[in-house]
């Protein structure tokens, strides 16, 4: 079944709610991934230094929006073309520095259990089933672009 209207409205409206706590979304979607996934630690360079999630780190917080708003983006082109597309320049880019930080493809299923749980946090009383496959497809779809990416290059 293709990606609805009403998915599509679904991850919009909950990215716009969400956007309005950028430093309490990337913290917990951080700390979401390490509680989930506690070797993912030594890949990311925020960490390098320091055993504590760095709480004011313009990095990871940068990059930290970006996979949600890819994620909102991704939703958008489904709903349009059916497919996820990607720049070809940007998907090479995160094809290859997920290569070389040594993501797998078991990963993406961590970062995708992270992301739900953060939207569902943030989402309070507005989380639905709906809105939590919505969120999975796109992701999904995503996470399929740049794994492909990451094969077509290893
Ligand atoms: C870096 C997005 C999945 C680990 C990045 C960057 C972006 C991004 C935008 C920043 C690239 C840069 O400008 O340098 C995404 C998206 C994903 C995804 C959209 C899924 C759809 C994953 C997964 C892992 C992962 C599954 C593994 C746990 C990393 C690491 C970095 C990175 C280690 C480098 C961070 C650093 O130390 O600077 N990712 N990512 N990512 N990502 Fe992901
Ligand atoms: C990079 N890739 C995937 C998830 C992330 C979460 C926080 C910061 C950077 C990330």
């Amino acid at each position: 079944m293709g990606f609805t209207e009403k998915q599509e409205a679904l991850v919009k409206d909950s990215w716009e709610i969400m956007k309005q706590n950028i430093p309490q979304l990337s913290l917990r979607f951080f700390s979401l991934i390490l509680e989930i996934a506690p070797a993912a630690k030594n890949m990311f360079s925020f960490l390098k230094d320091s055993d504590e999630i760095p709480h004011n780190n313009p990095k990871l917080k940068a990059h930290a929006v970006k996979v949600f708003k890819m994620t909102c983006e991704s939703a958008v082109q489904l709903r349009e073309k059916g497919e996820v597309v990607v720049g070809e320049t940007t998907l090479k880019y995160l094809g290859s520095v997920h290569l070389q930080k040594g993501v797998i493809d078991p990963h993406f299923e961590v970062v995708k259990e992270a992301l739900l749980r953060t939207v569902k946090e943030a989402m309070g009383e507005k989380w639905s089933e709906d809105v939590k496959e919505a969120w999975g497809e796109a992701y999904d779809q995503l996470a399929a672009a740049i794994k492909a990416e990451m094969h077509a290059e290893a």
